[in-house]
């Protein structure tokens, strides 16, 4: 009898993968069983170089000592500690950690587990700010199309990729989008910022108008949108959307949930920019990746003005069970000190034009479109295969798993940001290996 049920195959685990291709992963499953520095290796033993740093968090290499060390000690010491007025040391220290980092006086912290439900929370923040201000009527919260916030109702409903929100009903009112910034016809095969595009900030005027400006509370963009193809912002765009949100009391949200700790060659992608938002959201690099862990910081007139009214009320009802957890805390205190002992939040800056030059060495190869690059970030857009888009990027994907590199696609846009610790050797072994696997798919 061949009960399928009971065959203990991956084609029959419980497992439902997040973001995945189930049925066609768990017949040709590429697994992955340890990690060291740049590389992963699979349960056979292949070598591969982690070409996207996980999934784009691990940005000083894999399975630190100093990290695992710390995590090690912290979950035989104070395994969970409840936040809710309750605190334990490590949360208050970490936060000001980072606080020390973060630009301008966004120097207060509210801590998540994730990406997703820091969004969730700065745009409930953004929302509770203005009430607290008499300003109730600004309720609206834009994002921008192909935009990324994380997968919560909040995140899925200012997100721009279609695909990622289409079967989820109306998900939440009063939500609207100003457009993306990708423009080959003008920017194919930019180095850095493109220069064509500032004026589409111009569309949140439209939306202000469309609207009523006094209805909205808060726009949420990525500085670089990474998810959803590594669209790099164009010349002046973040400054003009900066300036319409001041002239109309809109709050502007960045969501730095990949731009942080360091991808862009500083701490956070705001100060790359030099453009100042009102709320920030991170995750991923917080902790290196190790333990979950999310981070909003806001500016301190919004901190205070949550700080208002008798001391005996909770200013902001909000909070998960694991917010500031400290087994994160400690990771994530560890992984500040092996930034900055590397000096791995500017290690970017000085890789960037080896990276660039490297990233752009592609151009000429099949099918290749677009090659653009920003910090230790870079993306290489594939022609889409007639009437099968994104068929050419996840050849390219499972292509370059059997040539020895783990690398994301968004579509057919090839998605590169290793770890921050990468040598000038390795990001000419993977570029080498990208180049193979260019050639070879068709
Ligand atoms: N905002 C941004 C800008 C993100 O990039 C999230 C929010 C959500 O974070 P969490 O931790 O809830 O996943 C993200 C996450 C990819 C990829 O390959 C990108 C993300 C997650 C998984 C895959 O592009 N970004
Ligand atoms: N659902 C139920 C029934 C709960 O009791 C809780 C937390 O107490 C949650 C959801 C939220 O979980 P978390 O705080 O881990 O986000």
């Amino acid at each position: 009898m061949n009960d399928r049920a009971t065959v203990p195959t991956l084609e029959n685990s419980a497992f439902f993968m997040p973001f995945s291709m189930n049925r066609q992963f768990k017949k040709a499953p590429r697994l992955i069983a340890r990690a060291e520095g740049m590389h992963y290796y699979t349960p056979e033993g292949r070598k591969l170089i982690d070409g996207t740093s996980g999934l784009w968090c691990v940005n000083a290499g894999h399975c630190r000592e100093k990290i695992v060390k710390a995590v090690q000690k912290q979950v035989a010491e104070l395994d969970f500690a409840p936040a809710f007025q309750m605190g334990h040391p490590l949360a208050f220290e970490f936060a000001d950690r980072i606080a020390a980092l973060a630009p301008g006086d966004l120097k207060r912290v509210f801590f998540t587990n994730s990406g997703s439900e820091s969004v969730d929370t700065a745009l409930k923040l953004a929302l509770a700010y203005h009430r607290a201000r008499g300003e109730g009527h600004r309720i609206r919260l834009i994002g921008r199309e192909r935009g990324y916030h994380g997968v919560n109702f909040g995140g899925t409903a200012v997100g721009g990729v279609v695909g990622n929100r289409k079967i989820f009903g109306a998900l939440v009112t009063g939500v609207d989008h100003i457009r993306h910034t990708h423009d080959l016809e003008k920017n194919a095969f930019s180095r850095g910022q493109p220069k064509h595009g500032a004026e589409l900030a111009d569309d949140l005027e439209r939306l202000c108008a469309l609207h009523d400006a006094s209805t909205i509370a808060a726009v949420i963009v990525e500085p670089v949108a990474c998810s959803g193809g590594v669209l790099v912002p164009p010349v002046g765009y973040l400054d003009r959307l900066r300036a319409i949100c001041d002239k109309h009391g809109i709050l502007l949200i960045f969501d730095e949930v990949i731009t942080a700790w360091g991808r862009l060659g500083k701490p956070f992608g705001a100060q790359h920019f030099g453009v100042m938002p009102d709320l920030i959201t991170t995750a991923k690099g917080i902790t290196n990746g190790t333990v979950p862990m999310g981070a909003v910081f806001m500016r301190e007139h919004i901190y205070q003005a949550f700080m208002t009214g008798p001391e005996n009320t909770i200013e902001m009802p909000h909070g998960y069970t694991y917010s500031s957890h400290p087994l994160a805390c400690a990771a994530g205190l560890a992984t500040m000190q092996v930034y900055e002992e590397e000096g791995l939040l500017t290690r970017a800056a000085e890789l960037w034009p080896y990276w660039e030059e490297q990233a752009h060495a592609l151009k000429g190869l099949p099918n290749v479109i677009d090659i653009r690059n920003i910090g230790l970030i870079a993306a290489i857009e594939l022609a889409p295969r007639a009437g099968a888009p994104g068929m050419r990027g996840l050849d390219a994907h499972t292509k370059a798993f059997e040539k020895g590199a783990y690398v994301r696609v968004a579509g057919d846009i090839i998605a590169l940001a290793p770890p921050l610790i990468i040598r000038k050797e390795e990001i000419d072994q993977l570029f080498e290996i990208v180049r193979g696997v260019l050639k070879t798919t068709n």
